[in-house]
């Protein structure tokens, strides 16, 4: 599909795939996912889909079940291992996550004949399940998406606990899983105006709007981790910090297993932040460019960008 060109931003009926590397996109209504997708799409081909492009799915109703897939253009996508042939990289949009359909999923005790014994199992829900699999391609790696403008996942204890489930499920089927948080600008310009208006905000991450961008991401997002692996350990993760092994390292971690990443939101949003290549003051064009390459590259060893 790469080289059908970007108008056509469509996995269709490629007759020999070669090595697929495929990324799940998961993640609540409204997070972010699809522009995520397609910021994928404008990072790998330079220029975002149109909104008229009838292969691209933006409206929740209408996702297929099991998501909808989309080949990254390899123009620019350079693949790191030269020894390996080079898989195509596919990314698959998906119907909104669910938490309270995660929770009513049973983790259930493991016998003792398992590589832990302390383990438990996570299942997987079954549509995420069906959607892991995959039609013509599975997916190795997921990127569960977090919208910093909404309710704080630290505040609603239920629901981080169900996040920290999917995670624990899809971590124990060996998947790559990395957190991308988006929509953090639009969640410190709501802090500022509440600051200008006499809000108080404690010094609370994700409230108090910092003294910069960078300062008010680092602290949400350290947080993130936190509540994420607390929640994990309380749901019975065996090991300390979310970690795959006892004194290994913690999961998710800043700038390794979760990132900030502000999204495109269409090609006019897109053509905007090209005016904004490169200020002083965070977010601009080249930070969201590297924030999106970082990710892909944290989803897969084996795909780096070209500079
Ligand atoms: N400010 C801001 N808005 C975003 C961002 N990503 C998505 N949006 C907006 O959030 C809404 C939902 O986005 P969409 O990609 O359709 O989310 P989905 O339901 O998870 O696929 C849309 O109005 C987008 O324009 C972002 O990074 N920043
Ligand atoms: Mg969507």
């Amino acid at each position: 599909m790469g080289e059908r060109g970007s108008d056509d931003p469509q996995m269709g009926d490629v007759q020999d795939p070669g090595p697929v590397h495929g990324i799940l996109v998961l993640g609540g209504a409204q997070t972010g996912k699809t522009s995520l997708v397609m910021s994928f799409l404008a990072l790998a081909s330079g220029s975002y889909p149109s909104r008229k492009n009838t292969n691209i799915e933006w409206k929740e109703q209408a996702m297929p079940e099991i998501g909808k897939t989309y080949e990254l253009p390899k123009g620019d996508l350079r693949l790191g291992c030269s020894t390996m042939p080079h898989p195509h990289v596919v990314v698959t949009d998906t119907r909104s996550w669910n938490f309270e359909e995660e929770a009513a999923t049973k983790n259930e005790p493991v016998s003792s004949d398992k590589v832990y014994e302390r383990e438990r199992l996570f299942p997987l829900s079954p549509w995420v399940g069906t959607a892991l699999k995959g039609q013509a391609f599975s997916h190795s790696s997921i990127l569960f998406v977090i919208d910093a403008s909404a309710e704080f996942l630290w505040t609603n204890w239920s629901q981080c606990k169900a996040v920290a489930r999917l995670l624990a499920s899809l971590r124990q089927q060996q998947c790559t899983v990395v957190v991308a948080v988006t929509k953090l600008l639009k969640a410190r310009e709501a802090a500022l105006r509440d600051a200008a208006y006499g809000i108080g905000h404690g010094g609370h991450a994700g409230q108090d709007p910092c003294s910069s961008y960078e300062v008010f991401v680092g602290r949400y997002v350290e947080k993130l981790c936190v509540v994420l692996q607390r929640a994990a350990s309380e749901i019975g993760w065996p090991f300390d910090g979310f970690s795959h092994l006892p004194e290994g390292p913690p999961f998710p971690v800043p700038n390794a297993t979760m990132f900030d990443v502000p999204a495109w939101t269409d090609p006019i949003n897109f053509q905007k932040w090209q005016q904004r290549k490169g200020t002083p003051e965070l977010p601009n064009m080249k930070y969201i460019k590297v924030q999106l390459e970082k990710i892909l590259l944290a989803l897969s060893p084996r795909i780096l960008t070209s500079p």
